[in-house]
């Protein structure tokens, strides 16, 4: 292609098109992160039946020949118990909220519980919120006029710029969700390479791969009581990553059990979370995970802040 031939394609794909940014924000466990990796896909937000999964906010760019989106996929609203965590938590949905184009609520399909009207009040009056409401492969959403009168009663209760029911697990309507946010995005250029799926660091998105095998592997308490910390991610001269990756824990006993017996528990966590990683990364990697005891991390606001939540 000549420079003329060029310059012209740019200046007209320019005219046309639009970029901006989108969050994605809801209770726990509605299904926020998923929702993303589909729109993107890409898997870079780490999903678990448990909620609380995701504590930091996550970017997520998808990018067609008439848009890019900049999705932020946000830490689940939370309404229990107050600490230096959970503060810290629902700070990063209001901030995500602010500065965007538009704004995505979503809501599990047949369940609008006190939790939903929580983050519905946080919503912004001036910035457009699309109502999602994710979940509808499941059979208590099958019945469509049950659904219709869902989706009737939770937009009654606020003025929403529009509405799609989603299976952000089975990618249903995903495509038409697109389409409705397109129309907000500002008429713009792109910001970032066609082909950047996120802003997030390989370093962040390791750290955050260990974290979802600790959802997956441990008990109900305990990942919340555990953070990851990458202490090394170095490309070696062939290409390998050698990742060094420390769990912090409160107790010995909590060590204990993620370590499991004979190592077991912690050999499984890390043997898939090095495969995802090859996944992700393209490329073999050698990693190393181990635990480590810090009593108290989760009051311990300074700490949070060296952990960038
Ligand atoms: N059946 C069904 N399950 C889904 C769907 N979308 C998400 N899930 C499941 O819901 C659970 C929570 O999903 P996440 O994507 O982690 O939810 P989240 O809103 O990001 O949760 P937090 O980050 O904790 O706030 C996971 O077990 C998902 O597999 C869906 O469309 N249908
Ligand atoms: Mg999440």
């Amino acid at each position: 292609m000549d420079i003329e031939t060029f310059l012209n394609n740019e200046s007209q794909r320019s005219e046309n098109y639009r970029c901006g940014f989108v969050a994605i924000v809801g209770r726990p466990n509605v299904g926020k992160s998923t929702l993303m990796n589909h729109l993107i896909g890409q898997k870079i937000s780490i999903t678990s039946k448990k909620s609380q999964t995701t504590r930091n906010r996550v970017t997520g760019i998808y990018t067609d020949d008439t848009a890019q989106f900049v999705f932020v996929d946000t830490p689940g609203f939370q309404i229990n118990h107050r600490n230096a965590l959970n503060d810290r938590l629902n700070q990063n949905v209001t901030e995500a909220l602010s500065g965007v184009d538009v704004a995505v609520f979503v809501v599990e399909a047949m369940r609008f519980t006190d939790a939903d009207r929580v983050v519905m009040k946080q919503l912004p009056s001036h910035t457009p919120v699309v109502l999602v409401v994710n979940k509808i492969d499941k059979d208590k959403a099958k019945d469509k006029y049950a659904l219709e009168a869902f989706v009737n009663e939770v937009k009654a209760e606020f003025e929403f710029a529009g509405h799609e029911a989603v299976s952000a697990k089975h990618g249903l309507r995903i495509a038409n969700l697109l389409e409705q946010l397109k129309p907000y995005l500002p008429e713009s250029i792109p910001m970032y390479p066609e082909d950047m799926v996120t802003d997030k660091s390989s370093r962040f998105l390791a750290m955050e791969i260990v974290r979802e095998k600790l959802f997956r592997y441990l008990g109900e308490e305990l990942p919340y009581a555990m953070n990851v910390e990458v202490e090394q991610f170095e490309e070696s001269e062939t290409g390998m990553l050698n990742i060094y990756i420390a769990v912090l824990v409160d107790k010995d006993s909590q060590k204990a059990i993620l370590i499991g017996k004979g190592g077991e528990r912690l050999k499984k966590i890390s043997t898939e979370a090095r495969l995802d990683m090859e996944k992700l990364f393209n490329a073999k990697v050698f990693l190393k995970v181990w635990a480590k005891v810090k009593s108290g991390w989760a009051d311990d606001i300074r700490f949070l802040r060296e952990l960038g939540l």
